[in-house]
């Protein structure tokens, strides 16, 4: 098998309950599913290559053509504005279940080692104040030998770690299978059913990370996951709650 292929739709239609979209190249998986009037409940957006893949904040997300999984689930869950960022939580342990060896930087970031195997991008669409659709992207190196200059030193792929090529097909089934039946878990019982897991998972926490927020950076100590997936950080004694879609975090020592 060569490792750059292209994504066998017939093998991985079972595991989506709505429809799947495919494209062979497209700007970004995210913008494909937001701009999807009538796509259904739970379809998925994939793409074998991404000319446009972006991450948290306006960064760019590095996506090679055959060689990656850069899919977008598209939901119309009937919940909170607050609840939205949990999902980027729930879509990280699900990739964490299905690949092992894998821990998480809280929010968003799946690592092997200490480097980045995967990210998740939720963004959500509003009609007037209801929240209309939620898109959680999940991208993941998985057949990549190499990485564009500017981030080698922190990308790490499945093929780089264990020296073996996998099949995305396989893969793409065994993330959607635990995302989807934890999807549901979720709408029911809410994030504290994944507490648990998540903290066992997340290295971020009991380390010093610097928050970046509105421009500014501050040096705290990573304490807890909250009851709803936020960071409990501490700094000179005082405690704070920090949401996702205020920060950014940047661990001292090695990208975690
Ligand atoms: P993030 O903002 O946490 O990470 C983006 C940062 O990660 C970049 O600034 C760069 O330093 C680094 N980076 C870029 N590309 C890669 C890569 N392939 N592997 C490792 N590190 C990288 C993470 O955002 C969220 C990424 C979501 C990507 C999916 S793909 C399907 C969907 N469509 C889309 O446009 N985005 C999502």
């Amino acid at each position: 098998m060569s490792k750059k292929s292209i994504i066998n739709i017939d093998k991985i239609c079972n595991s989506v309950p709505g429809k799947i979209y495919y494209k062979e190249s497209t700007e970004s998986t995210n913008t494909d599913a937001k701009s999807a009037e009538d796509a259904p409940d739970k379809s998925l957006f994939i793409s074998d290559s991404q000319s446009k893949g972006r991450g948290r904040m306006g960064r760019d997300w590095s996506s090679p053509a055959g060689l990656g999984i850069w899919m977008s689930i598209l939901l119309k869950p009937e919940i909170q504005l607050d609840y939205i960022s949990q999902l980027t939580l729930i879509a990280g342990l699900a990739v964490t279940r299905a690949i092992k060896n894998t821990t998480i930087k809280w929010p968003n970031d799946i690592l092997f080692g200490d480097k980045k195997l995967a990210g998740i991008l939720t963004e959500m669409s509003f009609e007037s104040d209801t929240i209309k659709n939620v898109v959680v992207g999940i991208g993941i190196n998985v057949n990549n030998e190499i990485f564009p200059e500017e981030i080698k030193d922190k990308a790490t792929s499945l093929f780089i770690e264990t020296g073996k090529e996998t099949e995305r097909e396989t893969l793409i089934n065994d993330i959607l299978a635990e995302f989807f039946t934890m999807y549901d878990e979720f709408l029911e019982k809410g994030f504290s059913a994944f507490k648990d897991e998540y903290t066992k998972k997340c290295v971020t926490l009991k380390k010093d990370v610097y928050i970046l927020k509105n421009d500014k950076i501050k040096k705290a100590k990573a304490i807890s996951i909250t009851q709803s997936g936020e960071l409990l950080i501490e700094k000179d004694g005082e405690r704070e709650v920090i949401n996702s879609y205020e920060v950014s975090v940047r661990g001292l020592l090695g990208y975690s």
